[in-house]
């Protein structure tokens, strides 16, 4: 993995969180719920672009083109997380995916894998915006030995190669330090291509 600290300068951040509050005003952010427990997550997601991924108790984990809730299409991929991406890989295809994930003080999301995606070959940009989160860093396997890397407001994060499949999550938000998001939260922006480059 690239994890790129401050990657983003504080006025792009502020743009970003305005386009971020104005995916959310039209596509709401929802609270998914675990695949067969039916147990909801501690972190709110919504997404943006043609494909947003979702997860519930009877569907489990997929991508699909609408929001669970409204039933409307997700909202365009800003122009601002496009050029993130361009900037960042030459990977021959646009990113389909933008997943929006708001923690809460106190929202976790356990180690898992990424692996609902039809393309590995294509890496994953993760950008962050507001409170410091603790990530945790695993190897191939979930017993692998994980390490933690503090991840702070504009700090990117590149996953390709062999770290695109490592077991990740979040141990805990760190409040305070950060007043781009007013509620004292974190925002976490995903971007993912779903399908191989000429299937869309
Ligand atoms: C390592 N999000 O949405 S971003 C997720 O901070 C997710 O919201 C976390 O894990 C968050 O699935 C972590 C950093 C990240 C993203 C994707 C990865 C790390 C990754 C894919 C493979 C390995
Ligand atoms: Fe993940």
């Amino acid at each position: 993995m690239r994890h790129l600290a401050r990657y983003l300068e504080p006025a792009i951040q502020r743009a970003l969180l305005g386009e971020v509050r104005a995916v959310i005003a039209r596509a709401p952010l929802f609270t998914p719920t675990m695949p067969r427990t039916g147990k909801p997550f501690s972190v709110a997601m919504t997404n943006c672009g043609p494909l947003g991924w979702v997860s519930d108790k009877t569907g489990g984990y997929r991508y699909q083109e609408t929001h669970p809730v409204t039933g409307k299409p997700w909202p365009a991929m800003p122009e601002l997380v496009s050029q993130i991406w361009r900037q960042l890989t030459d990977y021959p295809a646009a990113p389909e995916a933008c997943l929006i994930n708001f923690y809460a003080p106190g929202a976790r999301l356990g180690l898992h894998r990424d692996e609902d995606e039809l393309d590995f070959a294509a890496p994953v940009i993760s950008v962050s915006l507001g409170a410091a989160a603790r990530f945790r860093m695993g190897g191939l396997k979930r017993r692998d030995p994980t390490e933690s890397i503090m991840l702070g407001s504009g700090d990117v994060v590149i996953l390709e190669g062999q770290s695109r499949l490592a077991y990740h999550g979040v141990d805990r938000i760190l409040p305070g330090h950060d007043d781009l998001v007013e509620e004292g939260g974190r925002f976490n922006l995903t971007l993912r291509r779903v399908n191989p480059p000429d299937a869309t």
